[in-house]
């Protein structure tokens, strides 16, 4: 089973600006826990970031027959990008979409995903373990056709 991690727009910066708000950990350091846990369940994983709305679309498309699920934090693209929403939607690839903060307790514009309603599910909130969670989440929508 294959899993496509896509990472949208200035989650390159992670661990380097506002920790604050998205902490120290970078995405590096996320992908190594991603794949230790991957190896563990058997999961073949591409990690994948982009600030290019086009270049996360093509991916997207690409997807078809090559994976499995993707797992998208989409980033700011969440909230504003219909490309995003009908490339997910046509492609027909199981995504789940994940977030590191709870993007509900946060302003009001973040509140509203425009990929929400073509994802399998929404996993918000809980830091790099949200990455985790998504992968596991993999495996059972792979499995029982969740
Ligand atoms: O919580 C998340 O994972 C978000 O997808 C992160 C996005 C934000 O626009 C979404 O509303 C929620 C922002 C990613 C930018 O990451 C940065 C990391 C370090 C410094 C600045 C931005």
């Amino acid at each position: 089973m294959k899993v496509l991690f896509l990472n949208g727009p200035n989650l390159n910066l992670l661990g380097t600006r506002e920790p604050e708000v998205y902490g120290r950990t970078t995405l590096a350091d996320i992908e190594a826990k991603v794949r230790e846990r991957a190896a563990q369940l058997k999961v073949a994983v591409d990690f994948r970031q982009s600030n290019q709305e086009g270049e996360l679309v093509n991916w997207i498309q690409e997807a078809k027959g090559k994976f499995e699920v993707i797992v998208i934090n989409a980033a700011a693209y969440t909230h504003t990008s219909v490309a995003l929403r009908d490339a997910i939607s046509a492609v027909g690839v199981p995504a789940i979409e994940i977030h590191l903060s709870n993007i509900h307790a946060r302003e009001e514009f973040r509140h509203k995903s425009l990929i929400a309603a073509v994802c399998k599910g929404q996993i918000s909130g809980f830091g790099e373990k949200s990455y985790i969670l998504a992968l596991e989440a993999s495996v059972n929508v792979n499995d029982s056709n969740i």
